[in-house]
């Protein structure tokens, strides 16, 4: 995006590719199911985008069923066979860049800054795991035993995995998730968002394309309660990756354990409260940027994003009014407009949430700053970015999914003391450090009970192969998306030792 020209003419290809007669429709078998469509929204604007048909309960056990009877060939077809179709794929999607990008736009409310790093993530995870099924998945690993005996460990599928991913990253997330587990040779029941279901069905489309077989990938929109619900509580399920509340994990994991089935994995990626430590050596300009750019692309909407500024006391004042600064420059409104920073709230349940919220603030005088940029059109659903100080780090009690900044102040020598209270949220996913000092950095670094650290940097941003991202206690239970260990839990072993001594061994 940095060249000159380039986004005007991304711009461009995105409107040429845009059609408002999509239908995200169930698809089982590689063939698509009618039913009842109801509309998907733009949350800037409220305008129809296309359709979506929910999966029905019959739709749900043909796709279980159709599922079970192809996995086994599926895993038996080995891991390169698996990756050159997730490959294929991930050129597919580049080469529709347009599309992708505009739905991700349009659907999510994504700017187009936010579009193309959600696009290029989601290519990312495809190579990346399909790289990893070549590599683990296609020859048995050989292990040490005595003379003439031969050892051997396989990788296969687990069997039947299904993917529930939420809607603030629709295509990275359900692409992750989804290619993941196939490339470990599963079949997978795919439930994407019920706020973005066009983006998945176009993913899907373009992985049966490339050839995955239709028998072990099914797409089924819906509602959690319904759809999300019938599958994870389902006997035949090895396996769930989810992305999304810490409620709606502790769930399924109830559903799992009380099903009599086989006993289940649950990969869960949640939320968190992440903090960022301000020492009184830190730069305030690399702060204000940082700070900013975490806590408010996407509208504050990812797991990872900063909520809680703590701020050596000495130096808050000045850093305050210096991130105050860079929020009042933010540009508000319509992500279709190039300048625009900040786009829409998902929908409008969660915008009247994250309002009622700041509402409280401001009447108790807790709002300190605000985005002064806005120009929201009248059908969207928006938040303008707030800042709240807080009395104590611990003031801060859930998860506000959205562009509200808190700010704490903590006294010199009470690091480990605010590293502690930081802790007892329970959440564990990502901790910022701002500060010139090495064995400060790398303090914090070492108490830090999250699953992600980032210093003197933007504290958002999960580089697949090189920052393995998730968390731990209330954000998740690991392991890591797009690390080296990530696509082994939705993998069995199985060692095979062999007594080579016999004739024809
Ligand atoms: O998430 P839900 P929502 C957090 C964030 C946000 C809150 C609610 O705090 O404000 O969650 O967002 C499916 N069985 N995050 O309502 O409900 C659902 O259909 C099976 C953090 O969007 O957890 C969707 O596909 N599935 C986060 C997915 O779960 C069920 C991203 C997520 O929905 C289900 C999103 C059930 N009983 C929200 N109920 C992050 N970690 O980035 C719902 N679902």
């Amino acid at each position: 995006l940095g060249d000159p020209g380039v986004p005007e003419a991304l711009m461009a290809a995105i409107a040429g590719a845009r059609r408002a007669d999509r239908v995200a429709a169930p698809i089982v078998g590689g063939a698509e199911r009618a039913g009842q469509a109801e509309p998907v929204h733009n949350p800037a604007t409220g305008a129809v985008i296309g359709q979506v048909i929910e999966a029905d309960a019959g739709t749900v056990e043909d796709a279980i069923a159709v599922a079970r009877a192809a996995q086994d060939d599926w895993s038996l077809a080995g891991g390169a066979f698996r990756a050159e179709r997730l490959e294929r794929a991930a050129d597919l999607i580049e080469d529709r860049d347009a599309l992708f990008l505009g739905l991700a736009m349009d659907e999510a409310g994504k700017t187009l800054a936010d579009a193309v790093a959600e696009v290029r993530e989601a290519v990312d995870f495809l190579r990346y795991y399909a790289a990893q099924a070549r590599a683990d998945f296609t020859h048995p690993i050989t292990l040490p035993g005595p003379t003439g005996e031969r050892n051997e460990l396989i990788l296969e599928g687990k069997g039947l995995f299904v993917c529930i991913s939420p809607w603030n990253f629709p295509l990275a997330i359900f692409l992750g998730q989804v290619s993941a587990a196939l490339a470990a040779g599963n079949a997978v029941l795919a439930k994407p968002a019920e706020q973005t279901p066009l983006i998945a069905h176009a993913a899907v489309q373009v992985l049966l394309e490339a050839g995955v077989p239709g028998d072990v990938l099914a797409l089924l929109p819906g509602r959690g309660e319904t759809v999300g619900a019938a599958l994870t509580g389902h006997d035949d399920i090895i396996g769930v990756a989810f992305t999304g509340s810490t409620e709606v994990a502790r769930a399924i994991n109830r559903g799992l354990a009380g099903r009599d089935g086989p006993i289940a994995t649950l990969i869960a990626e949640t939320g968190g409260a992440n903090a960022m430590i301000v020492d009184s050596t830190a730069l305030p300009e690399q702060v204000a940027r940082d700070a900013v750019a975490s806590a408010f692309q996407s509208a504050g909407q990812r797991c990872s994003a900063l909520r809680l500024l703590c701020v050596q006391e000495d130096v808050a004042e000045g850093m305050i009014e210096m991130v105050a600064g860079a929020m009042a420059e933010l540009s508000v409104g319509d992500p279709a407009i190039l300048s625009t920073d900040v786009g829409p709230i998902i929908d409008e349940e969660a915008r009247a949430n994250i309002a009622a919220y700041v509402a409280e603030a401001r009447a108790a005088g807790r709002v300190i700053a605000e985005a002064q940029r806005t120009t929201l059109p009248a059908g969207g659903t928006f938040v303008p970015p707030v800042m709240i100080r807080l009395d104590h780090v611990t003031d801060l009690k859930r998860e506000i999914f959205g562009p509200v900044l808190h700010v704490a102040m903590w006294k010199g020598g009470e690091l480990d003391a605010l590293i502690d209270a930081i802790n007892a949220s329970g959440y564990g996913l990502t901790l910022g450090v701002h500060t010139r000092i090495d064995s400060v950095a790398a303090h914090v670094a070492a108490r830090a009970q999250v699953g992600n650290v980032y210093v003197n940097r933007n504290q958002i941003g999960a580089i697949v192969g090189s920052q393995p991202f998730g968390g731990r206690g209330l954000s998740g239970t690991g392991p890591k998306a797009g690390g080296p260990h990530y696509l082994h839990r939705f993998a069995e072993e199985k060692s095979i030792s062999t007594d080579i001594t016999a004739a024809g061994g």
